[in-house]
């Protein structure tokens, strides 16, 4: 009996060990077949001159010195981040590396597509625009960056040096548009003028980091018809500081007004990654920061030409890249920092807001079919406004072979909600007697409702009353779960369950709170509060539209 043991684990041991020499033997033949034709991530080298104490090395914070704060706010003004704080930091910062641990010990083919950057600016200021084209320079493969294409939308100032900085810098090109374009068009021009296979679109305001080339180029290598887009992590507006969260959580999706959404990632897709260097699908992209096969952005048609100035273009993309057979993804060993803004600093002749919403206009008109139905819904006033021609786009579309809204909410933005198809009521919610109406501010959780003076123009302020009787704003809803007379009333996600979201409401009447029975008041300050109700006419309330009369 002993003698069998003994056996039994002789032989288990043997296993062990020969099952061991096999993956050794696995692992030596893996690394002869791909050396030679792997490549390690790129090691970008320290600048020279280098200063590690220097202000916002390694993506630290700087801080403005109180003599200099009312300079800085000035400067504020100008681009809406700190100018101030960006023009005290090196052109050629060191970065923290954000990638997850697996990303950095990741080979690459060595014969990988070599790409065109084209960044595109308005008015941008000196400091953020080169500190781009150096983070650019300093960390792609000198073999795989073919070129940097500046492209100055006709800004109103010069940067007269410009051209001479740019002369020096090996690979820099800048063009100057004769007249102002809008990004979408400038991108187009700065396409026109690239050569490599691969474009790769940036903001005049990023900062990419360590390895985040190589990763985009083999995905589109892998497969043309991939569009890949980086993590986006932030450059702090105020402080120029650089932050990032965990990869490969949130994707990118959209409201029905149609401005762009992060939103977590469904338990589908990360069931379907293995491994946290997978690419995630993503319905939609930010619109920015993104790579593309040249030849297929030109067979997809590039952008509608007609949309102007800012906006839309982003979804325009995302929507014809799914539907027309390609795929959107985001690639979590990309890491590219971005300044974004609260407000755009754009002088137009009418105002963004309206220029964008028709950008909006027409993609939903092109891509959405009966969807756009609930765009309309968010957007009441755009229902008689012209949005120009579309034929070209639709005959697109068509030659395309492209698939429906239908199918792009079926199989891609699977987690998607779709508004109440019939709201009883949308537009703004006016109280007639102070002509003041409700506005979110923007604002969708865990905040006041707020009023502000009905003559402004502004998408926070167009809410819809739900066949579910909820009064929504995007996917936030007005809630009272404080049931007190004289508290204000809340904006919180929409539960979709009724109780404390559901209101009773029709025309110039109150709006009722069902569970607690009490009404909507203007209140005294700038935030609406429930109250008994009275009878007063601070709490008679009237939407733009009825559907039912
Ligand atoms: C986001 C995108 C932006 C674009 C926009 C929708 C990111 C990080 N940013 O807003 O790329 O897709 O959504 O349209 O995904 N510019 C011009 N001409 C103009 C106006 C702007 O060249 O008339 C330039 C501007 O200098 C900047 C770029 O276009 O480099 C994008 O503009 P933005 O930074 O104001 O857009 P953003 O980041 O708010
Ligand atoms: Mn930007």
């Amino acid at each position: 009996m002993k003698i069998a043991a003994e056996d039994q684990i002789k032989k288990k041991i043997k296993q062990a060990q020969d099952a061991h020499k096999a993956a050794d033997e696995r692992q030596s033949h893996d690394k002869k077949r791909t050396s030679g034709k792997e490549r390690p991530v790129f090691q970008p080298a320290l600048p020279q001159n280098h200063k590690p104490a220097a202000p916002g090395e390694y993506g630290r914070p700087v801080d403005v010195p109180k003599e200099y704060q009312q300079l800085s706010e000035e400067l504020f003004q100008r681009n809406h981040f700190n100018q101030w704080v960006s023009d005290r930091i090196s052109l050629q910062r060191t970065l923290p590396d954000p990638r997850p641990e697996m990303c950095k010990s990741m080979t690459y083919p060595v014969d990988l597509p070599s790409t065109s950057v084209v960044i595109v600016f308005y008015n941008e200021a000196w400091s953020t625009l080169m500190r781009t084209v150096h983070s650019v320079l300093d960390r792609s493969p000198p073999d795989l960056l073919h070129e940097v294409i500046l492209v100055d939308d006709s800004s109103d100032e010069l940067h007269q040096p410009l051209e001479e900085y740019v002369r020096q810098l090996d690979k820099v090109r800048l063009h100057r548009n004769s007249q102002r374009e809008g990004l979408i068009r400038a991108r187009l021009r700065g396409l026109e003028q690239t050569s490599a296979p691969i474009v790769t679109f940036l903001d005049a305001h990023c900062e990419v980091t360590i390895g985040w080339l190589e990763p985009l180029l083999n995905r589109i290598h892998q497969d043309r018809t991939t569009v890949v887009c980086p993590e986006i992590d932030s450059i702090d507006l105020n402080n120029f500081a650089y932050k990032y969260g965990p990869s490969g959580v949130l994707r990118g999706t959209f409201n029905w007004d149609l401005s762009f959404k992060w939103s977590i990632a469904p338990t589908s897709e990360r069931l379907r990654r293995t491994s946290a260097t997978d690419p995630m699908r993503s319905p939609t992209m930010a619109g920015g920061l993104f790579a593309i096969d040249r030849e297929y952005f030109l067979e997809l048609g590039t952008y509608d030409r007609g949309l102007e100035i800012w906006g839309a273009e982003n979804m325009e993309l995302s929507f014809k890249v799914w539907q027309c057979g390609g795929k959107l993804e985001i690639i979590p060993c990309s890491h590219v920092g971005h300044v974004f803004r609260e407000v755009q600093p754009y002088d137009t002749s009418v105002s963004l807001h309206s220029i964008a919403n028709k950008n909006y206009q027409r993609v939903a008109e092109v891509w959405m079919d009966d969807y756009k139905k609930f765009f309309y819904q968010r957007h009441p006033y755009l229902t008689d406004q012209s949005f120009g021609d579309i034929s070209e786009n639709l005959k697109l579309r068509q030659r395309l072979k492209c698939r429906s809204f239908r199918w792009y909410l079926q199989n891609v933005f699977t987690d998607v909600i779709l508004p109440n198809e019939t709201a009883i009521a949308t537009g703004k919610v006016r109280n007639p007697i102070s002509n003041m109406c409700l506005d979110t501010f923007g604002r969708t959780s865990n905040t006041f409702l707020g009023l502000s003076p009905c003559n402004i123009q502004r998408d926070t302020m167009l809410f819809a009353y739900t066949s579910r009787k909820e009064i929504s704003w995007n996917d936030a809803c007005l809630d009272a779960s404080f049931i007190m007379p004289g508290f204000k009333i809340q904006m919180a996600e929409c539960h979709r369950i009724g109780g404390n979201q559901k209101w009773l409401h029709q025309k110039k009447d109150v709006i009722k709170h069902v569970h607690s029975g009490l009404c909507i008041d203007r209140g005294t300050d700038l935030n609406p509060v429930i109250l008994p109700c009275n009878g007063s006419l601070t709490q008679v309330w009237t939407f733009d539209y009825y559907t039912v009369n």
